[in-house]
C-alpha cells in the first residue's frame, strides 16, 4: 500500500522554527575575503535567504505531495480515514500549506530585493530581520495545521495494511461458530493481525495461495461482524461498512450445535442483517459437521433453503470442506477480480525483470 510507505515526517511549528534558524545560522560566507565588507555581507545574506527559503519550500512540498490525496484513495481507506481524522480539517491544512509556500516565495523575493539594493550594512541587517521575523511568524501561524497533519500522519500510519487489489473474502458469524478456525484452515501462511483504527478491535488477514501466489485474502473481524449491527456505535458501524468496499464475497458461519451458545434464529437474524448491509455475494457455511447430529444439520439446511441462501458444510476443526469452499468462491464471485489481480502482478513482475 503506497500511501503509507511515503508518509512524510511532519515537524511541529516550534521544531520547524528551530530548524529554520539553525539552517540560517549554519550558512557561512563562501565569497572571497578580498571583497569589501558590505559585498561579503550581501552575498552571505543572499545565500542564506535562498538556502533557507528553498529548504522551507521543500519541507512544505514534501508534506503536501506525500500526504495521501483523499480523492485518489480507495474507498475502503477513504472511509476508514474518515473515522480517524476530520477530512475537512485535513484538506484545509494542506490547502493552507500550499498558500504558505506561495507566501514564502514572496517574502524571500522581497528580502532579496532589499538586500540587492541596500546601500549599507544596516540596510542589509534590516532586510535580514524583516525576512527572519516574517518567516518565523508564518511558521508559527501554521501551528494548528502542522499539528493536524502530524496527527493525521501518525493515525494513517497505523491503519491495517490490507490489499485493495486482491480478491477478498470477509468472514462473519456469531462468536464461537468457527471463524478463526476457518481462517487457520485456508490461510497458507501465518495470518496477519492489525489494529482496526479505534478502540481495541483488530482485524485478522489470512492469505490463501492460488496458482502459487498469495492472491486471495480472507478477513476476520473479531468483535465486529459477529453481533447485531444495532448493538454497534456509530464508529464501529462505519468501520464495518468500510469493509463493503473490500468484500467480494461474504462467508457466514453457522454453528448448528448448541456449543457456540447462540440459538439458530439469532444466527439467522445476523445473517439477514449482514446480507442486507453488504452488496457482495453471501454464502452460508454450516460448520462443526463433525460434531453436529444429522438432525441439527438438517434443521439449518431447511431454514437456509427457505430463506434462499446457498450453503456448504464444513468442519473447521478438521479442515474438511474448507479448501473446497474457497475454490468454489475463486471460481465464482472472486473470479473476475482474481484474473485482474493475477494479470497486474504478472505484469509488475515482468516489468521488474525488464528493468
Ligand atoms: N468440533 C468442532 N469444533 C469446532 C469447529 N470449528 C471450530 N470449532 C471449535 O469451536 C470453538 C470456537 O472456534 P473459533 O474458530 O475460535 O470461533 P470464532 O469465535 O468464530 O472465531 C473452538 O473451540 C474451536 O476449536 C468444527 O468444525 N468442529
Ligand atoms: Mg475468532
Amino acid at each position: 500500500m503506497n500511501f503509507k510507505s511515503t508518509l512524510p515526517y511532519i515537524p511541529n511549528a516550534e521544531e520547524a522554527v528551530r530548524q529554520f534558524i539553525s539552517k540560517y545560522r549554519s550558512m557561512e560566507a563562501k565569497s572571497p575575503t578580498s571583497l569589501p565588507g558590505i559585498e561579503r555581507l550581501r552575498r552571505l545574506e543572499v545565500a542564506r535567504v535562498k538556502g533557507t527559503s528553498g529548504w522551507l519550500l521543500s519541507l512544505f512540498r514534501g508534506i503536501v505531495y506525500n500526504m495521501p490525496f483523499m480523492n485518489d484513495l480507495h474507498p475502503f481507506y477513504r472511509e476508514l480515514i474518515g473515522i480517524i481524522i476530520n477530512i475537512d480539517d485535513y484538506k484545509h491544512s494542506l490547502g493552507k500549506l500550499i498558500n504558505s509556500s506561495k507566501a514564502v516565495s514572496s517574502i524571500s523575493r522581497d528580502a532579496l530585493r532589499m538586500i540587492k539594493y541596500a546601500q549599507d550594512k544596516d540596510e542589509i541587517i534590516k532586510a535580514r530581520r524583516m525576512y527572519l521575523s516574517r518567516i518565523i511568524d508564518l511558521i508559527n501561524d501554521l501551528e494548528p495545521e502542522l499539528r493536524t497533519l502530524k496527527e493525521a500522519a501518525i493515525k494513517i500510519s497505523r491503519l491495517p495494511s490490507v490489499s485493495v487489489e486482491k480478491p477478498t473474502i470477509v468472514i462473519s458469524g456469531m462468536p464461537n461458530t468457527g471463524k478463526s478456525s476457518l481462517v487457520a484452515c485456508v490461510s497458507t501462511k501465518k495470518p496477519e493481525i492489525a489494529d482496526y483504527p479505534f478502540t481495541t478491535k483488530q482485524i485478522i488477514i489470512g492469505h490463501v495461495k492460488v496458482y502459487g501466489m498469495y492472491a486471495v485474502q480472507v478477513i476476520d473481524t473479531p468483535g465486529l461482524l459477529d453481533r447485531p449491527l444495532s448493538e454497534r456505535n456509530r464508529i464501529e458501524l462505519q468501520a464495518i461498512l468500510a469493509l463493503r468496499h473490500l468484500a467480494d464475497s461474504i462467508v457466514f458461519m453457522i454453528d448448528p450445535t448448541q456449543h457456540s451458545g447462540y440459538a439458530l434464529n439469532q444466527q439467522l437474524n445476523l445473517l439477514k442483517e449482514i446480507s442486507q448491509s453488504f452488496k457482495a455475494d453471501i454464502i452460508a457455511v454450516i460448520n462443526k459437521v463433525d460434531l453436529a447430529t444429522e438432525e441439527e444439520v438438517k434443521v439449518v439446511e431447511e431454514s437456509l433453503r427457505d430463506l434462499g441462501y446457498p450453503y456448504r458444510l464444513t468442519s473447521a476443526l478438521k479442515c474438511t470442506g474448507t479448501r473446497e469452499l474457497i475454490d468454489e468462491l475463486i471460481n465464482g464471485p472472486l473470479r473476475d477480480k482474481l484474473i485482474t489481480y493475477l494479470k497486474i502482478t504478472h505484469e509488475r513482475a515482468l516489468g521488474a525483470e525488464l528493468k
